[in-house]
Parts: structure tokens; sequence; C-alpha cells
């Protein structure tokens, strides 16, 4: 990584130290010509731990009024239920269409919006008896879903973000996602926390922390070892699910086909 002063204080050494603080006081007085430091990384604590149904295939999750609500994935698995979060019982559940592969939810007044993988179609739901309201279809792939009071904000693994109408569906704004200045890919199941949009990053134990404004990643939590190897039966068996309780601040995740869900809190690295 470039080092503005380690450079400046070894050209020092050959131009003697007058010379020395002139550059270090150009340096100073110039600020964008300093590298901007690196992306923070926070880890993680675990404040409680609870059973998740180990066969759902999660890929979407939120908290509502004391539950959560998952959507899960795979063609003829996909569902949309609501899970007591102790037990890990599901007390609701619906089955999406066996031939689509259930993605991303979200909820929107008195309504579960989930999206599919590859289908272009999503689904609305009456949040109380789960039965269809109407579909909607958008172009491309869907994998995360969340909301911001305003609009949907949608991932598709690209690095961009889509914001929707949350009443047409219709395309607003995208925003571009980067990281030290690069484009970050592999974004999926999203939750909106206290302004900043966070997104599990596939196939990693990453979640980006999201300027919503700008795109730019402001921080990363590092959840490495959260499930422990041994609890982990394959390579689908990733970190996926962010789940906030704004009132109590309590963050859960989870990951697909995990036997647990956990609330965490964020640490200093
Ligand atoms: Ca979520």
């Amino acid at each position: 990584m470039h080092h503005p002063i380690s450079n400046s204080l070894s050209r020092a050494g050959r131009l003697g130290r007058r010379a020395a603080l002139a550059t270090l006081a150009a340096a100073l007085a110039a600020p964008s010509a300093w590298a901007a430091p690196a992306t923070p990384v926070q880890g993680y604590k675990v404040v409680h731990s609870y059973p998740h149904d180990p066969d759902a295939f999660t890929q979407g999750l939120f908290f509502h009024d004391g539950f959560l609500y998952e959507g899960t994935g795979l063609r003829g698995r996909s569902t949309i239920r609501k899970v007591e979060i102790e037990t890990g019982r599901v007390v609701q559940a619906v089955e999406l269409p066996a031939e689509v592969f259930g993605e991303g939810i979200t909820m929107w007044g008195d309504r579960i919006i989930g999206l599919t993988w590859q289908e272009q179609t999503a689904f609305v739901l009456d949040l109380k008896t789960f039965k269809l309201w109407r579909k909607f279809n958008y172009p491309g792939e869907g994998w995360g879903l969340t909301h911001n009071g305003k609009e949907l904000i949608l991932s598709d693994g690209t690095p961009e973000l889509r914001f929707l109408d949350p009443l047409t569906f219709k395309e607003l704004r995208r925003v571009r996602v980067t990281a030290d200045g690069k484009p970050v890919t592999e974004l999926n199941e999203l939750e909106w926390v206290e302004g900043q949009v966070y997104a599990n990053i596939w196939q990693t134990d990453r979640i980006a922390r999201i300027d919503p404004k700008t795109g730019r990643v402001v921080g990363w939590i590092d959840l490495s070892g959260l499930l422990p190897a041994n609890q982990r039966t394959g390579q689908d068996d990733v970190l996926n699910g962010i789940a906030y309780d704004p009132a109590k601040k309590r963050l859960f995740v989870t990951g697909k086909l995990w036997p647990k869900l956990f609330e965490i809190q964020l640490t200093k690295k």
C-alpha cells in the first residue's frame, strides 16, 4: 500500500532535515495526496444463539413484531415463513410454486414482497394471511431485498443496488457499490440498518455496510468463525440472512441450511 509518510522520510534521509520538514509540510497541506485509509473492519460478539431449521436455504430475513420472517430458496423447496425466534419453530408458511427459486423478502405496509432468482417474478403476500395479493415482474435476477421506508432496495449479485417504488415497483435509480474505489460484486441478502444498507457478500463471511447515497462501503463486518466448520455441511451453507429489530437494536444473522441463528453485537477489531 502506498504510504506517503515513509516515502517522505526515506527521501528525507537523502535530502536532509530541512527538506524533510518541507516535504512533510507539503504533504500535510495537501490532504488529497494522501491515500485514503482502508475500509475499517468490525468483528462480532454472539449475544444469543437460537435453533434454526437446517433445511431452510435462507435467502431473505426480516424482523417484525417479535417474529422473524424468512424466505427460503431452491426449486421445489422455496417458502416464505414466520418463525418464532427463541425456538426456531415455523408458525406460519406458504410454499412458492415448485418451478421458482425464492430469494430475498421484505415487508411493505401489510404486505410481504418476495423475489425469485431467475424467474423475474416477485410475489406480494398479505402479511397476516400469507395469501397471494399480486405478482409483479422485474428484469434480471433477484437476490436480496430490503427497504428504507421510501423505496425497496434490490440486489442481483452485481455491484448495483436498485431502488424501486414500493407501490408501482418501477425502478427509480441505481447505485454502484464500491469499496476502496473498486466495485463490490455478489451483494446478496440485504438489511436496512440505521441509515445504511447491510449486504451479505455471497460465499464469504462478510457483511458490507453501504452508504446508500454514494454506494461506498463504509465498513466491513467479519463474521468468520460464527458457525464453526464442523457444523457446516457443504459448499452452499454460506452466511446469508440479516434482520434488524430497530426498537431493541438487535441484529440477527444466519446462513443457508445453518442449524443456528445468532443475535450479534458488532465489536472493534
Ligand atoms: Ca434482511
